[in-house]
């Protein structure tokens, strides 16, 4: 779509100045702080600025163990209290303990290899577990295990001879009541991703996702890309999946709801309880997922500065732009304010074989256990002011820019092969590049 652009310059069309990208159309805000993923969407109407508020009241409610007068019906297990508490300020969770607040906000997904067709997703929950390890709990309640990390650092080396560190985590799950883990468990440790532009990638058609797709590498670039069917709950129906590191959720209806139901223990219309109530109303679940859907989009800086320009060439020519797309166009979507927009959010939304060094093994829907859906790299540069200490990639093993281009593997190994033996001046001009994001 970057081709559009070009074309107006050629042939007879008068050369009208290029409009420079706003990352999220009519959603973009122009704002690098700390508060940058926190702003609603300018373009909201009055009605929805006020649902946006109520949802970013959702969003930041601290539940407790029920009955209470305001937000009851934590647990009885749970791993956090809050959105916010895990999507610190709208951004990503910390994956190292002690860094800020008191616990890392990683999750641990888990399950048995041994696929049935009933079953949604074809995955089998691991007795006693499920699919996702709780490791928290209500008073008097035994949490389901606990869970450390411990990460190993490795040495590698650019092609000029400088040297870099690499960190590895391993987790550690012990469950709580003195039971052994199945030896064949498979696990799948996840880092909370920002939750900003979220309604524009649900607005995107799944035919512009189809019409991106490359399943069997048709036009032999070593890149594929393939759209993931997923367990939708309200149709009891596979369907496209986008959300998640795995392309593992269908939309953010049910990815909130997950989240309401598996990490605060908060039942809802979507997962409701046995006899049919559920703790968290279908008006909180609508608002939280409409905070989701309406907050701001960081507009890019730095347009005019010539590192960022040569880094943005080297971001091309390294084939980067192959899967983390440049420019999307949304389709129609029921929240007005996104639909037909052109968004620049650096993703294709697509699931990807990363090779052996990111894989977790465990195969969520269609993604087998070393695909990954490709982030979206919009607002990247302002990862770490909107939280110090915040990382990279699914398992928030990568440190800095550069650490997440070094484990790219699999479909991506010529890009990050690339990226190995550019000079210091190019790598740096990458880098202050996904800075400007
Ligand atoms: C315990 C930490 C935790 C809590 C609490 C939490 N999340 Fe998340 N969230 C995550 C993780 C981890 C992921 C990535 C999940 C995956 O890859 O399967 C995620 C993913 C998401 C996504 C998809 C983002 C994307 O880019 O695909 C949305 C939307 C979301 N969460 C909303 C919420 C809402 C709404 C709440 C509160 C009801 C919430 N989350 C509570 C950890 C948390
Ligand atoms: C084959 C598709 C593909 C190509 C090519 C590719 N990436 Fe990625 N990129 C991904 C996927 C998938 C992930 C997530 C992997 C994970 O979390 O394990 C990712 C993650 C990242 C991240 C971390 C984002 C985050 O939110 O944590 C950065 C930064 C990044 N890529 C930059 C680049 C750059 C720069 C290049 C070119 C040198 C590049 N990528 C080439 C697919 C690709
Ligand atoms: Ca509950
Ligand atoms: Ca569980
Ligand atoms: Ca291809």
């Amino acid at each position: 779509m970057g081709s559009l652009l070009l074309a107006a310059g050629c042939g007879d069309e008068p050369v009208s100045p290029e409009a420079p990208p706003r990352a999220g159309g009519e959603t973009t805000i122009d704002n690098r702080t700390s508060q940058a993923f926190a702003l609603p969407a300018p373009n909201l109407s009055a009605e929805h600025e006020d649902l946006h508020r109520k949802g970013d009241a959702a969003f930041a409610a601290l539940f407790v163990p029920g009955p209470a007068p305001v937000n009851p019906g934590l647990g009885p297990t749970y791993n956090n209290t809050s959105c916010n508490g895990c999507h610190l300020r709208n951004g990503r969770g910390m994956p190292v303990m002690g860094q800020g607040p008191q616990r890392t906000q990683l999750l641990v997904r888990v399950s048995l290899p041994e696929g049935t067709p009933n079953h949604p997703n074809g995955a089998v929950p691991v007795p006693g577990f499920g699919f996702q390890i709780q490791d928290q709990a209500v008073y008097n309640v035994r949490p389901e295990a606990t869970v450390t990390l411990a990460w190993t650092e490795s040495q590698g080396q650019y092609m000029d001879g400088t040297t870099y560190g690499m960190r590895v985590p391993s987790v550690t799950i012990v469950p709580t009541d003195g039971s052994a883990l199945p030896p064949n468990m498979l696990m799948s440790l996840r880092l909370p991703p920002p939750v900003f532009g979220l309604g524009l990638l649900e607005a995107v058609d799944i035919a512009t996702l189809e019409s991106m797709a490359d399943p069997s590498d048709r036009d032999g670039d070593g890149i594929s890309g393939r759209v993931n069917q997923v367990w939708d709950v309200r149709t009891q129906a596979l369907a496209p999946g986008r959300f998640g590191w795995k392309a593992n959720s269908p939309n953010l209806t049910q990815q909130s709801a997950e989240a309401y139901f598996n990490d605060m223990g908060l039942s809802n219309p979507l997962f409701p309880e046995a006899d049919g109530t559920f703790e968290v109303s279908a008006a909180t679940l609508n608002a939280a997922v409409f905070y989701a859907q309406s907050l701001g989009v960081p507009a890019r800086t730095s347009l005019e500065d010539a590192q960022v320009k040569l880094g943005e060439a080297k971001f091309r020519a390294l084939g980067c732009e192959k899967c983390h797309r440049e420019t999307l166009e949304t389709g129609e979507h029921p929240v007005a304010e996104l639909s037909h927009q052109r968004i620049h959010p650096y993703s294709d939304l697509l699931l990807h074989d990363m090779g052996p060094d990111l894989a977790d093994g465990r195969p969520d829907g269609a993604a087998t256990g070393t695909e990954w859906r490709t982030p979206p790299l919009w607002g990247l540069g302002l990862t770490q002011t909107v939280l110090p200490y915040a990382a990279f990639l699914h398992d928030g093993r990568a440190r800095s820019f550069e650490e997440a281009i070094l484990w790219h593997g699999g479909e991506a190994q010529k890009a990050r092969e690339g990226f190995r033996s550019l000079n210091a001046t190019d790598r740096a001009a990458l880098v202050k590049f996904l800075g400007s994001l």
